[in-house]
């Protein structure tokens, strides 16, 4: 039987089938560097589990997007970019740019970034 997880990018990042920058993994999430980096410092942070986009997200996993961004700041923190300051970017749905469907958070730093984004 196939699931969506089979043939997800991040799902193989995840699972080690694909090459990747890995800077942090444990039973339930996974971060690696970013191949097209849009600064200095660019990240991701994902589950391990796949969910399409934040819309996939059930109810009562709050704790898991919790732990997302928590361990995002840590790894912010362990590049040196906590007293610069830092974005965390959640793509969601393809007008709002996301293209890879295994919901990731982005993690930017290391340049002043502006505001509004693109
Ligand atoms: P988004 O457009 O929000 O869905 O972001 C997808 C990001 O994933 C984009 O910044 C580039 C990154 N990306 C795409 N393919 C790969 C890959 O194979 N490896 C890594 N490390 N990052 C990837």
């Amino acid at each position: 039987m196939t699931s969506p997880a089979d043939g997800c990018l991040f799902c193989r990042i995840v699972r080690r089938e694909l090459p990747a920058r890995v800077l942090f993994e444990d039973g339930r999430l996974f971060a690696f560097e970013d191949v097209r980096p849009q600064a200095p410092a660019h990240f991701l942070v994902v589950p391990k589990e796949h969910f399409a986009s934040l819309a996939d997200i059930p109810a009562g996993r709050e704790g898991l997007l919790g732990e997302i961004l928590l361990r995002a700041r840590t790894i912010a923190g362990e590049k040196g970019l906590a007293g610069s300051g830092y974005r965390i970017v959640l793509n969601t749905g393809a007008e709002a740019g996301q293209s890879v469907f295994h919901i990731h958070f982005h993690v930017l730093g290391g340049r002043p970034l502006g505001w509004p984004p693109g």
